[in-house]
């Protein structure tokens, strides 16, 4: 059969992400997009915010103007049924409204939201009306929202609930979150100076599991990317939330196995580590076999 006549693919599980661009590719839209490949989607990209930056920090954040966040997104949902949406950095209160807004009309899509709020040096992203949009109008819509510990305590803060009785603890975050209107919340422990990292999925009746995971040596740029998207992928493909999130945590954990350095800064996952597993074992059979040719 010739290649025109080879009948199309079927077309992968398509995720659309609104994210900002982070040159390393480290974190972002760009790890977004490597997540989302390496587990079988395709993924759409808007993208919500230029940084600069290097492995190190962030040194300067340019928003898209939300007019051109909204032109973007609409002419893609116009066009492609989508299977999940997955939002990391929004840029700016007008960019979370116009998103709010445009995710409205596929309630039935699921939409995992990555709270950003800082870089891993501890760059600042969001302001605190950026925090009480993200509450209000996108919590509403959320089916997962995966903050790490701080950020599930700072949202927690906005949800206007009682704060009398000072710092809640993460339980009561996750609570607070819940009640905002996410259906589900996964808060990442790593900035937890628990000896092993516990991550734990919250739902409408309290905690839903709990996982455990050897703390790896040095510093990661792009894990929670990472996660949010690989759980993106998941239920993209029609995986329920609970498997979701196991299945996502396995393969970010993998990718943090197999972290590089490109740099000088943070260490990197390795989104595509299956792509290198084997390379030594495959150079070792290609070496005993030029030898056996040469017997
Ligand atoms: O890791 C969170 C994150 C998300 N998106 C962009 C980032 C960062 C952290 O630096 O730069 C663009």
């Amino acid at each position: 059969m010739s290649a025109a006549q080879n009948p199309p693919s079927a077309t992968p599980p398509v995720v659309l992400c609104f994210s900002a661009s982070d040159p390393t590719g480290g974190a972002g839209m760009q790890a977004d997009l490597l997540t989302l490949a390496s587990l079988g989607c395709h993924p759409l990209s808007v993208l919500t915010a230029l940084t600069v930056q290097d492995t190190a920090g962030v040194e300067a954040v340019l928003p898209i103007d939300s007019g051109w966040i909204a032109d973007q997104a609409r002419a893609l949902l116009e066009d492609i049924p989508i299977a999940a949406f997955k939002l990391g950095m929004l840029g700016s209160v007008e960019a979370i409204a116009v998103i709010a807004e445009i995710i409205s009309d596929y309630p039935d899509i699921p939409l995992v939201l990555d709270p950003v709020l800082a870089s891993g040096r501890g760059d600042q992203f969001a302001g605190e009306e950026m925090i009480d949009a993200m509450v209000s109008l996108l919590l509403p819509q959320t089916t997962i929202l995966t903050p790490n510990s701080l950020e599930a305590r700072r949202l927690a803060q906005e949800t206007g609930e009682d704060d009398s009785g000072g710092s809640p603890n993460l339980i009561e975050c996750a609570r607070r979150l819940v009640l905002a209107g996410c259906e589900y919340v996964l808060v990442t422990g790593t900035h937890e100076s628990t000896p092993q990292v516990i991550n734990t999925l919250y739902g409408s009746h309290g905690t839903v599991r709990s996982d455990t995971w050897e703390r790896l040596p040095g510093s990661f740029h792009g894990s929670g990317c990472t996660l949010a998207s690989a759980i993106a992928a998941h239920l993209a493909s029609g995986t329920d939330v609970v498997e979701a999130v196991q299945g996502a945590q396995e393969y970010t954990w993998r990718t943090l196995q197999g972290g590089f350095r490109p740099g000088m800064g943070q260490f990197i996952p390795d989104r595509l580590f299956w792509s290198r597993d084997d390379d030594d074992d495959e150079d070792a059979e290609r070496d005993s076999a030029d030898a056996d040719d040469k017997h």
